[in-house]
């Protein structure tokens, strides 16, 4: 028997693959036997669900101590206004709630520019706000970069700072600043920020705090397979110790307006491949998201056939990082809309909060 054909027998048999067989997948694998395998595995996890919610983003800040090659959003510390910096704080979160009456929103999403003089306090201020003003709404905020960050400015562990957060109001982190882990090909393109450990410290430190999160994966630009399944390998052992993951959530390379813009773009064909392989790797990460806002909408509903049940959420038109890098320009999609898109591909459209609860 072939070397390919001993792995589909243990994808069948629901064997947990090597990550020697992921990356021999990755490369030999039939792109219509992996659909296959996936879109069994998420039929026995969730049926024919697939999860939405109604969320949107606040970006404090896009003024940024570190110069990540892939990142269109980001400006210098210094940056005025006149070249596309912001700074937001609660005046400016105000406005965006109160857009919003009670009962419309679930999720806000915080993520945004590492700033050089924001610490915690900065970040219990905006959580505390949101949890005072609107204590129903789920606050899913800041990368393990930014985490890092604010424990380093205001002298505290990890821990502490993510206790602090988490008792002002904390409710999830976020997936993003994973970008890929081995460090080689980090310190190319996201030089300087947290590294892997790091970012997995945090996660690992969130978990046992009592906060579940997410968690990320930039490909499809200088790495390769190996780097995209020891990426998801350090996640699956993290998982195991912890359980905290919620989702897993490809994210594929935009290439406008950065440093890499001399990278093409993958095809719809090799995200498709990524959604499959990561759904049959990743057994212990419940949930395979497909961010329509960077992935397009109509490839997100394809990539449902591909293992992916969630689709994240409304977003209202409240997010720049992917505009900003050559995706979809004021990102909204309705609730009905979605809802009637994910029922013509086949499924049951249904509203989740954070923690994926049905609701
Ligand atoms: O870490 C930045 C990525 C991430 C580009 O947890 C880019 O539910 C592609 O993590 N091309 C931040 N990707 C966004 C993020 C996220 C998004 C949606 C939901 C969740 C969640 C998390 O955006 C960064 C980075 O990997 N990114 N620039 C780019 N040019
Ligand atoms: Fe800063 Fe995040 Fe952009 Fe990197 S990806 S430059 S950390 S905003």
């Amino acid at each position: 028997m072939s070397k390919i054909q001993e792995i589909y027998g243990k994808v069948e048999r629901q064997e947990r693959i090597s990550e020697v067989e992921a990356v021999c997948l990755y490369e030999d694998g039939d792109l219509a036997t992996l659909q296959k395998f996936a879109h069994q595995i998420r039929s026995e996890k969730h049926q024919d669900k697939t999860f939405y919610n109604r969320n949107i983003h606040f970006e404090p800040t896009n003024k940024c101590v570190y110069a990540c090659k892939f990142c269109s959003f980001a400006r210098k510390p210094k940056a005025t206004e006149e070249e596309g910096a912001w700074d937001y704080g609660t005046e400016e979160l105000k406005e965006q709630l109160d857009k919003y009456p009670v009962g419309s929103l679930t999720e806000v999403h915080i993520t945004g520019g590492v700033h050089p003089d924001r610490g915690v306090d900065f970040g219990e201020e905006l959580v505390s706000f949101i949890k005072r003003e609107r204590p129903e709404i789920h606050v899913k905020a800041f990368t393990a970069v930014e985490v890092t960050w604010m424990a380093k400015l205001s002298k505290l562990s990890v821990k502490e700072t993510l206790t602090r957060l988490r008792n002002a109001g904390l409710d999830s982190l976020p997936g993003g600043g994973a970008e890929i882990f081995d460090s080689s090909i980090r310190r190319k393109i996201a030089g300087g920020k947290a590294p892997a450990d790091r970012w997995l410290e945090v996660h690992g430190e969130a978990h046992r705090v009592g906060l579940s999160s997410n968690a990320t994966m930039l490909y499809g630009h200088i790495e390769d397979y190996s780097h995209r399944v020891d990426h998801m390998s350090r996640l699956r052992q993290l998982q195991d110790e912890t359980g905290g993951f919620n989702s897993f959530i490809p994210l594929r390379y935009r290439n406008e307006n950065n440093s890499m813009s001399n990278l093409k773009e993958v095809s719809l064909d090799e995200d498709m491949r990524n959604f499959a392989v990561a759904r049959i790797f990743l057994d212990n990460i419940p949930h395979l998201k497909a961010y329509w806002v960077m992935l397009g909408v109509e490839e997100a509903f394809k990539a449902l056939d591909y293992g992916v049940d969630d689709m994240d959420g409304t977003v209202d038109d409240s997010t720049k990082i992917y505009s900003m890098a050559g995706s979809i320009e004021n990102p909204a999609l309705s609730r009905d809309y979605l809802c009637s898109r994910i029922a013509e591909h086949g499924f049951k459209a249904v509203e989740r909060n954070s923690v994926y609860e049905e609701i």
